[in-house]
């Protein structure tokens, strides 16, 4: 399937491979935690940088099936087993039914997009990812005229995800979109980075990405998609109401209750720029803010 929506961002704008693999240690450092691993040139710039504050950081590298560490996906997520993976499609649509990661791959045209991308978290940066519509997806299984929601949910292998062993979350892990917002050309389901394939740390071998939303709605290694007509429950809404919402739309105007949203760092060249400001809905409102016209987008946050 052909683009459906224009890229404005060249491979100029792409946060280096190398910074961005280093992420997590170029975090922690602005944290006075891990310095060790941190390059010289890059400490003297940090140095002159407020650090982050711990909640701020400890939510930087987000995969707690794999520990609540900000090094541990990295450290465990390698157990995980991928093949054979498949997602079971169900609820309000004409073609339920398991589908293997192979046959899914052998109907989706894969792209490369560049996205920014930025975690709730106030940094930023741009990734290529490659993946294919989630649109199409739900095209091949049909999806029925009631269906108003998408539901998703990550897999449960506490053998391998140990992390699933404490209830840091109740597992599944699970995310919603509506379906508009599913359907929308800019919502991805990727499966690779940088041209190769996504690693298990980054959600392999399917992971959602909806960049005009904070980085939690991306739910990594997904095992089940579910077509609805209520509200599908969220992760970190159920674990926290106050602070997470259904639609957690990037909204500088709209402050968690224990930071501001309003600007945010990118992460590029080896050096740390200013804080820039955030952009409404990550830089997308053009593509996207006509999904929520007429909404209070401070009450539907
Ligand atoms: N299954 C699952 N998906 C998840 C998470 C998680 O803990 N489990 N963390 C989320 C959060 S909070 C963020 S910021 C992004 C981080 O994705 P990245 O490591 O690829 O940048 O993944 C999201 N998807
Ligand atoms: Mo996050």
């Amino acid at each position: 399937m052909a683009h459906r929506w224009n890229n404005d961002l060249t491979a100029a704008d792409v946060t280096p491979y190398k910074t961005f693999l280093n992420r997590r240690q170029i975090m922690a450092g602005m944290a006075g935690v891990g310095l060790g691993t941190i390059a010289g040139p890059l400490m003297a710039a940090e140095e002159e940088l407020k650090p982050n504050t711990w909640e701020e950081i400890t939510s930087y590298n987000n995969y707690y099936e794999f520990g609540t560490g900000k090094e541990d996906p990295a450290e465990y997520a390698h157990k995980l087993t991928i093949d054979p993976w498949s997602i079971k499609i169900d609820g309000m649509v004409d073609n339920p039914g398991d589908y293997s990661f192979g046959d899914i791959m052998a109907k989706m045209t894969v792209e490369e997009r560049i996205y920014r991308f930025r975690c709730v978290e106030a940094w930023s940066m741009v990734i290529p990812w490659n993946g294919f519509e989630l649109a199409d997806l739900l095209e091949l299984a049909g999806v029925q005229s009631g269906a108003k929601y998408v539901g998703f949910e990550t897999l449960v292998r506490p053998s391998e995800m140990h992390g699933q062993k404490y209830p840091v979350l109740d597992w599944p892990y699970v995310e919603g979109l509506r379906l508009d917002e599913a359907m929308h050309p800019l919502t991805i389901m990727a499966t690779g980075i940088y041209g190769k394939d996504i690693p298990k740390q980054n959600g392999a071998p399917m992971r959602l990405v909806v960049p005009w939303k904070y980085g939690f709605k991306s739910i990594k290694s997904i095992v089940r998609i579910t077509l609805t007509d209520k509200e599908p429950p969220t992760s970190w809404n159920k674990a926290n109401a106050r602070e997470y919402g259904f639609y957690s739309n990037v909204n500088p105007t709209v402050s968690h209750p224990r930071w501001s949203q309003a600007s945010e760092r990118k992460i590029g060249g080896g050096l740390f720029a200013k804080r820039v400001p955030t952009l409404n809905f990550n830089g997308y409102e053009e593509d996207v803010a006509g999904l929520y016209d007429g909404m209070d987008l401070a009450e539907f946050f």
